[in-house]
C-alpha cells in the first residue's frame, strides 16, 4: 500500500462509505452485493489524497451524463459486498471523475481488483442531476434494500399518497423529517436507464423513492443527512408492520389536524398532495 493510499483511507469521504455501508450491512438491508452508494465530492477534498492526473482506466457508460461533467464522485462498486468495504475499501468503493463530455468515467483510485461502478449507476446519476437542481448542496445517492420499507410493498396500497400518509402516522418524527413525502414507482427492472429515469424524475420533487419490492432510494447533503431520512422511513415501515399484523389492528393513529400541527410547530409544509 503507497503512501498516497494510506491517507486517502483516512480521508473523511472514504470513511463516510465505510461506515454507512457498515451500518447499513448491520442494520439487515444489504444483504450479499445489494445497495449502493453515490457521494458528491469536490476537486479541493481529493487534491490532498491523489494525482488527479492518474487515470487507471477509462469505463465507458451506456447513459451520457454531460451534466455531471468533470465531477467527482466515490461510489461503491458493482458486485462488491457492504459486508466488506470496511475490511478492503480498496477493492470495494471507486473514486471516479466524469468525462468532459458526459460519455465515460476516468478511474481515479479504487476497484483494486479490477469490477465497475455500482450496476445502478444510471439511476445514480440520473438522480444527482435532480437534487442539483433542486437544492445546490445535494451531495449523496443511497439505495439500500431496508427490509421494512420492502415488507410494506406487499401488504400496502401503492399509492404515494397513501404510502406516506401511512409513513407520517407511524412515527411523530415523519413529517418534519420528509415533507415532501415518498414517491413510488411500478415495479421494474432495476439497474436500466429507464428505472435510472423514472427514479430521477421523481427525485425532481421528493428525496424518498421507494421501488417495491425492492428497496429504496435516498438523497441528502452528506451521508448522515440521505442516511437519517432513509433510517427514519424505516423505521416507520417497521411501525406499520408490526402494527398492522397487530392481532387487535390500529386502534389509534396521528390525527392530520396533529400532522398539521406538527408541520406548523417544526415550520415544514406537507406535500399538499398527500394530505
Ligand atoms: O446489487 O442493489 O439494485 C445492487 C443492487 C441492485
Ligand atoms: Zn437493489
Amino acid at each position: 500500500m503507497g503512501k498516497q493510499t494510506k491517507q486517502i483511507i483516512q480521508a473523511p469521504f472514504v470513511q463516510d462509505m465505510i461506515e454507512v455501508t457498515q451500518n447499513m450491512w448491520r442494520n439487515g438491508w444489504d444483504e450479499r452485493n445489494g445497495g449502493n452508494v453515490s457521494y458528491l465530492i469536490e476537486e479541493q477534498q481529493l487534491q490532498n489524497y491523489l494525482d488527479l492526473n492518474h487515470v487507471k482506466r477509462s469505463i465507458p457508460l451506456a447513459f451520457p451524463v454531460k451534466t455531471l461533467a468533470n465531477r467527482y464522485f466515490i461510489v461503491t462498486g458493482s458486485g462488491k459486498y457492504f459486508k466488506n468495504v470496511a475490511k478492503d475499501p480498496e477493492d470495494t468503493l471507486a473514486i471516479v471523475k466524469v468525462a468532459s463530455d458526459g460519455q465515460s468515467v476516468d478511474l481515479l483510485w479504487g476497484l483494486s481488483n479490477g469490477g465497475n461502478p455500482t450496476s445502478e449507476l444510471p439511476s445514480h446519476f440520473m438522480s444527482h442531476i435532480a437534487r442539483l437542481e433542486a437544492d445546490d448542496n445535494h451531495r449523496v445517492i443511497i439505495h439500500t434494500h431496508t427490509t421494512n420499507v420492502i415488507a410494506m410493498t406487499f401488504v400496502h396500497d401503492l399509492s404515494a399518497k397513501a404510502f406516506t400518509k401511512t409513513l407520517w402516522q407511524m412515527c411523530t418524527e415523519c413529517v418534519v423529517v420528509f415533507p415532501e413525502g415518498v414517491a413510488l414507482l411500478p415495479w421494474m427492472v432495476p439497474g436500466t436507464d429507464k428505472i435510472g429515469m423514472e427514479t430521477a424524475q421523481s427525485m425532481e420533487t421528493h428525496r424518498l423513492v421507494v421501488w417495491p419490492h425492492h428497496g429504496i432510494f435516498g438523497a441528502g447533503e452528506s451521508i448522515d443527512d440521505a442516511f437519517g431520512l432513509i433510517e427514519t422511513a424505516e423505521k416507520a415501515a417497521q411501525v406499520y408492520m408490526l402494527v398492522a399484523s397487530h392481532q387487535g389492528g390500529i386502534k389509534q393513529t396521528i390525527t392530520d389536524q396533529e400532522l398539521i400541527d406538527l408541520a406548523e410547530a417544526f415550520h415544514v409544509t406537507p406535500n399538499p398532495n398527500y394530505i
